[in-house]
């Protein structure tokens, strides 16, 4: 029976995980659930992984279990809920905590890279000119038209003509792809996971490139929440710094106690919650608060006011108190404890729901190696950095440059399914654009200028909140700074 469930899915294109085909064996009817869940996972591009699927089952158990529950009450009546004061309903689909098994051994590193391949490589070959890629170790002896899927593992230019040769590498060889200065490629970056459409001369160990290929994206049909709720995104506060913005962020506190805050439901915080302790050079002299316990106690104060309704999702960033090896796994007991009022902690990056509108969250260290990687980005412009990130399908493609990678045997840093909405922080910039149906966010930031950032000439844009209608997918930001 599980033989015929898998190839049941390998028939629709779909690549399933054990685990997957382990849980529907248990239903009644295992072939007929699959069949339901394919239908519904028609848009979804990827592996199929069993959080995946019990979302979806999980789902339309409790939804049904609603219907009956509303019709109970107002006597067959459609049942509409009252706006305002609305409880969100959280799910998390995707996230580390609680699964990291990595300990950083070789063989570990090896089936990070085998992963990151694995996942990205059926994406690739829905491209029609990726049908028939071969392993890079026959290349070799191949002439003509060729196509093959790797790893970037060096980019250098040549010295006379300045042609750029990028290394490719799978799992069983290597070869140097010339892009010629006189084509136009799109730039790659080191360790991503690309398609070739190239030639090849007979014994000539080098590949023309005529064609890079990046996961086709189409435009996304974006989930809505069938209440009325709205979420807010409050990244960087960076309590503990001495240029934390406290008169701003109570003056944010004291909206959200108003009639207007009180249709928020939800708070989502991608990460850099402190200002943290010892994070770069000489930050002491940079800290209002120097020990890293009380500056989540200055948190947990600062939060005390926000109405009870409200849902707080809290992921951690480079400067909060976790491993700075992403995949993070979310804040521990001895922070959390710090907090008496009810808090969703989660890993960074995560991948929740919100009333059915799937977010994906990512605090953005990445950016700090992406931006100098690609021509034509900056600090100022998140959302076009996140753009490349969509396109790579990865959260950081770069390995072990300025953002540490913890080579887990899953990559979590993939980004598997296309979330509603995709939000970031980390540049302390605040943006907000639809995206091919995605709404892509940069969520500002409560901490003013620092002197490192004067060095580096990054000016904040502090003390935005982007607000999302999940009812409607509307998206609006809110300035406390200039109020
Ligand atoms: O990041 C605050 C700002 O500083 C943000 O714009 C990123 C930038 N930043 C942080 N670390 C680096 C490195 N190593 N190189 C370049 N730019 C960086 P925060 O994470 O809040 O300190
Ligand atoms: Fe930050
Ligand atoms: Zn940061």
């Amino acid at each position: 029976m599980n033989n015929k469930i898998y190839n049941d899915f390998l028939e629709e294109g779909f690549l399933v995980q054990q685990d997957v085909i382990d849980y529907l064996s248990g239903f009644s009817d295992p072939r007929n659930k699959a069949q339901e869940i394919m239908k519904r996972l028609a848009n979804e591009d990827g592996v199929i992984t069993l959080t995946l699927v019990k979302d979806l089952t999980d789902h339309a158990a409790e939804e049904a279990q609603k219907k009956e529950l509303q019709k109970s009450k107002v006597g067959g009546e459609e049942y509409v809920e009252p706006e305002g004061l609305v409880n969100a309903d959280i799910n998390i689909i995707k996230d580390i905590t609680g699964c990291s098994t990595c300990r950083g051994t070789v063989e570990d590193f090896a089936n990070y890279f085998t992963s990151r391949f694995e996942m990205l490589k059926p994406l690739l070959k829905r491209d029609k000119e990726l049908k028939r890629t071969v392993q890079i170790s026959r290349l070799r002896k191949m002439e003509g038209d060729v196509s093959f899927i790797g790893m970037v593992t060096e980019i250098r230019t040549t010295k006379k003509k300045k042609h750029t040769i990028v290394e490719i590498e799978d799992r069983y060889g290597k070869i140097p792809v010339l892009l010629s200065k006189d084509k136009f490629f799109e730039p790659l970056l080191l360790d991503e996971v690309v398609g070739i459409v190239g030639r090849k001369q007979f014994r000539k160990d080098i590949v023309y490139c005529n064609k890079l290929i990046w996961p086709p994206m189409k435009k996304h049909n974006p989930s809505v929440s069938s209440t009325p709720m709205r979420v807010a995104f409050v990244s960087d506060m960076h309590v503990g710094s001495s240029t934390f913005l406290e008169r701003e962020w109570v003056r944010f506190v004291k909206w959200l106690n108003t009639a207007e805050g009180k249709k928020i439901g939800c708070i989502v915080m991608p990460g850099d919650l402190v200002d943290g302790i010892g994070v770069y050079p000489n930050q002491e002299e940079e800290l209002e608060i120097l020990d890293i316990y009380d500056q989540y106690s200055e948190v947990a104060r600062l939060i005390e006011d926000i109405p009870e309704h409200i849902k707080l999702v809290m992921a951690p960033g480079n400067h909060d108190a976790v491993r700075p090896a992403e995949p993070q796994p979310s804040l521990p007991p001895e922070i959390r404890e710090l907090f008496d009022r009810e808090i969703l902690f989660v890993g960074n990056p995560c991948t929740l729901k919100i009333n059915g509108v799937e977010i994906l969250l990512y605090h953005g260290k990445s950016f700090d190696d992406i931006i100098p990687g690609i021509p034509g980005l900056s600090y100022g412009n998140p959302l076009q950095t996140m753009k490349e990130i969509l396109k790579r399908r990865h959260l950081a493609p770069t390995y072990g440059n300025k953002t540490p990678l913890a080579p887990e045997s899953v990559d979590y840093m993939f980004i598997d399914r296309i979330p509603d909405i995709f939000v970031t922080g980390h540049v302390h910039y605040a943006a907000l654009e639809k995206y091919k149906g995605i709404t892509l966010i940069n969520a500002s930031t409560w901490e003013g200028q620092t002197s490192f950032q004067r060095k580096m000439s990054i000016d904040p844009v502090p003390c935005k909140v982007p607000i999302v209608d999940l009812a409607t997918g509307n998206a609006t930001m809110k300035d406390f700074l200039n109020t």
